[in-house]
């Protein structure tokens, strides 16, 4: 049965690594899937991502950014996770509308309320069955992505009050949401999967349960 999961959190809460073991456990159960990240996972989405991370030299307005992130996101929608749920497969996202409201609203500071009305054009009233949201202190996210040896891209250089209000952001969306769930990212990948997972069978059994 098709649905629609979200994985987010701040940087290097280990979202990318979650998917993956993700896909892996879908694939031996056999159950259809398709993971994508977002910005991206179309051509034009993953060409909008270039220049929101990439391009450090520009001077990038919070609207501009709000507006490109929805950009992208009006063509994962419709390429992407419509097309894989008419299929009736399960769409594993890489971040989805939460980042937004946490980057751009909490981050930047555009009122939730303007975030919320034009996040709506772009998903057409698209939400997804579930977000995990995986949390972990803002300093471990940035102690596992130096360890990678990764520098930090444009929107990583906000700095470190900025990446608190992302978390704080995350934190107040999962308390309101009905369908978001707070996951602890802390302790080895293989442990933070047993968590993902344990909740998935818990919430979708028809689909998750093997
Ligand atoms: N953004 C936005 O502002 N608004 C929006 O609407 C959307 C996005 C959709 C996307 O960057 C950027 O776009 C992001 C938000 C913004 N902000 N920034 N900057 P991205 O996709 O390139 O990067 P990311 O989402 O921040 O990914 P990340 O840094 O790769 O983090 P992650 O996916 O959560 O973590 P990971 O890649 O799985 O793991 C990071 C490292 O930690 C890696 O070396 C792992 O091996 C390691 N790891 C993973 N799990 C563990 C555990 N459990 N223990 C120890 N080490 C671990």
């Amino acid at each position: 049965m098709s649905r629609f999961i979200v994985l987010e959190g701040v940087e290097g809460a280990g979202k990318s690594t979650q998917v993956r073991l993700l896909a892996a456990w879908l694939t031996a159960a056999g159950v259809p899937h398709v993971c994508a990240r977002e910005p991206g996972g179309t051509p034009v989405g993953e060409a909008i991502r270039g220049v929101l991370l990439e391009a450090r030299e520009l001077d990038v307005p919070a609207a501009t950014e709000l507006f490109l992130m929805l950009g992208a996101r009006a063509a994962f929608v419709r390429d992407v996770v419509r097309p894989a749920l008419a299929r009736g497969e399960v769409v594993i996202a890489d971040r989805f509308d939460f980042s937004t409201f946490a980057y751009q609203g909490y981050g930047r500071g555009i009122p939730l309320e303007d975030v919320r009305r034009l996040n709506e054009v772009a998903t057409g009233g698209l939400r997804p069955d579930a977000y995990l949201v995986l949390d972990v202190p803002v300093d471990e996210g940035a102690r596992r992505q130096e360890a990678e040896g990764k520098a930090p891209d444009r929107i990583e250089a906000a700095g470190r009050g900025f990446l608190e209000r992302v978390r704080t952001g995350y934190l107040e969306l999962t308390a309101q949401d009905g369908r978001a769930h707070g996951v602890d990212g802390r302790g080895e990948a293989e442990l933070v999967h047993d968590r993902v997972r344990a909740l998935l069978e818990s919430l979708f059994p028809e689909t998750f349960a093997t």
